[in-house]
Formats: C-alpha cells, sequence, structure tokens
C-alpha cells in the first residue's frame, strides 16, 4: 500500500512538471507585457500621448512634472473637463506606475488642470488570445458615447473592437429610418473612429434632434444616442 501511495505521488508530481515544460515555449511570447509611458513636463498642460491602447496586463508609467498629477474619473466627468476621483487610480507628480487596468476604458486627468482640458484616456484591450480566435466568431466590441454630445455640427463615434471584424456604421433618425453610412468595411483590432458631420447619404445638414448611431461588427450591433442641437 505505502509502495502504491509513492509510486501515486511521484506520478503525480512528475506528469505536470512535465507537461508544463512541454507547453511552454509557444505560450511564452503572448503572454510578455509591455510597460508604458505618458509624460507631463511643468509648463505643457498635456499628457503625452494623450491616449495610448495597451493589452491587459501591461503597466502604465506616469512621468509626470510638478504639479502635474493624473486621476482616474468616470467618463460624465472627463466628459465635462471634471476632476472628482471616480476611486481609480491616483497617480502624484512625481510619477507612478497605473498597473493592472482591466479591459475598457480608463478616464483620466491632471486635478489642477482638468479645467483647461489636461486629460487622457488608456484603452484596455484583451490579451492577444482573444486575436487568435478565427475569424468567423464575431469579435465583442465596445461602443462608447460621442463627442462632443449634444454637438453641432460634428461630432466623432468612437469604439474599440477586440478582434477583427466586418464591421457597419451607420445614422439612424428618431423615427428609425437609416440615413447615413458612415463605415463598412473591415477593420483590425483596436480603437476606431469616424466623424459624422451631420449629412445624411445625399449630403443634406440634419435637422436639430435625436439620432442613433449603431454599429454592427459581425451581426452583433450596438446602438448610442447623439443629440444635435443647432
Ligand atoms: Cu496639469
Amino acid at each position: 500500500m505505502r509502495i502504491l501511495q509513492s509510486l501515486l505521488l511521484s506520478a503525480v508530481c512528475v506528469i505536470p512538471a512535465t507537461f508544463f515544460s512541454v507547453s511552454q515555449p509557444s505560450s511564452v511570447s503572448r503572454t510578455s507585457q509591455t510597460t508604458w509611458t505618458i509624460t507631463a513636463t511643468i509648463n505643457a498642460l498635456v499628457f503625452v500621448p494623450d491616449s495610448i491602447s495597451i493589452t491587459f496586463g501591461d503597466s502604465v508609467n506616469f512621468s509626470l512634472a510638478s504639479p502635474h498629477d493624473a486621476v482616474e474619473v468616470s467618463e460624465a466627468t472627463w466628459q465635462v473637463n471634471g476632476n472628482t476621483s471616480n476611486g481609480g487610480f491616483q497617480v502624484p507628480f512625481g510619477g507612478g506606475l497605473a498597473a493592472q487596468l482591466g479591459v475598457g476604458v480608463h478616464y483620466y486627468v491632471c486635478t489642477p488642470h482638468a479645467a483647461s482640458g489636461m486629460k487622457g484616456r488608456i484603452f484596455v484591450t484583451a490579451p492577444t488570445s482573444v486575436r487568435d480566435e478565427p475569424r468567423s466568431i464575431p469579435g465583442v466590441f465596445q461602443l462608447f458615447q460621442n463627442y462632443p454630445n449634444p454637438f453641432n455640427p460634428s461630432t466623432v463615434i468612437e469604439y474599440l473592437l477586440l478582434s477583427p471584424g466586418n464591421v457597419t456604421v451607420a445614422i439612424y433618425n428618431s423615427l428609425g429610418k437609416r440615413v447615413r453610412v458612415l463605415y463598412s468595411g473591415d477593420l483590425p483590432s483596436g480603437t476606431h473612429s469616424h466623424r459624422w458631420d451631420s449629412k445624411d447619404d445625399q449630403g443634406s445638414l440634419m435637422a436639430t434632434g435625436i439620432y442613433f448611431y449603431q454599429v454592427n461588427v459581425g451581426g452583433l450591433v450596438q446602438t448610442r444616442k447623439a443629440l444635435l442641437l443647432k
């Protein structure tokens, strides 16, 4: 019995070790992580770059001169240049690391200069293994609120593709009639944006009102509201 136990134990110990050493090489390159750097210098009221796309698991290193700091805020706060922390990362001037940001968009501002528009965004995509999926499987994507909103005469529609896909971006009026196709075609993963100049497919300017912008990726649809206010 004791011999059988020790045989079992040694089998349990040996097999996983062998398994891991065999499977490791193919996954090493896909799990490598990157550290990205965002800087803010003394005299410029900007973060450089003010927008980056990273992969989940990457780190962001802020290198911030006095008196610029970086505080994560909600999307709504970011849109109006507010500076109320949403409890996310806070990097004091001097700098530091904001690690383990979740998939999605992280909005941040410089606390003393948010009102001047000193702000940025970090787009975090899922790990690269998502991109290894066959292209016939619809990719997950995230559609953001257009900006500015309300708008006149143009606004930007932005979305994040977590894998490549066939994309159609269209505008509908409040009656549900499609008035404009902004884009139709294949796109790689990452962040994409299109500007809508408030014209329909015939080139006529649309009237004040609520419009819906819809992004279709391989049959998956997301719709959001935009307000054209003249
Ligand atoms: Cu600042």
